[in-house]
């Protein structure tokens, strides 16, 4: 995002960076003080709830990870899936 904030969601020992897009539509549903928003991940549908900081496939809540937002700087694993060195 602009003030180089980023949104992240955990892997098996790090993290990966969402795509731009999604980041983006996170970034602005925080900033606007939602309480979740709806995203979409390969044809399904996510709730990110900006509380408790999860993320969790729609109807599937073993599908749950934790999310954060921090500097598009720290080390990740690479962005949507696809690694970075
Ligand atoms: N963006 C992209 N893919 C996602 C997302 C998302 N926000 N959420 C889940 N998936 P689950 P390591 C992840 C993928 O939570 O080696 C990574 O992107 C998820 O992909 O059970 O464990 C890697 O591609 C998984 O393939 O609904 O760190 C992969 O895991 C699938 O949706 C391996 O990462 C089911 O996730």
């Amino acid at each position: 995002t602009e003030d180089g904030f980023q949104w992240y969601y955990e892997g098996r020992n790090g993290w990966w960076q969402y795509d731009d897009r999604t980041s983006q539509d996170i970034e602005d549903a925080f900033k606007k003080g939602e309480k979740s928003c709806t995203i979409l991940v390969a044809g399904y549908v996510y709730i990110v709830d900006l509380e408790q900081l999860v993320q969790q496939r729609q109807n599937e809540p073993t599908r749950c990870r934790r999310v954060k937002r921090d500097l598009a700087t720290i080390p990740k694993k690479g962005v949507a899936g696809l690694r970075i060195e």
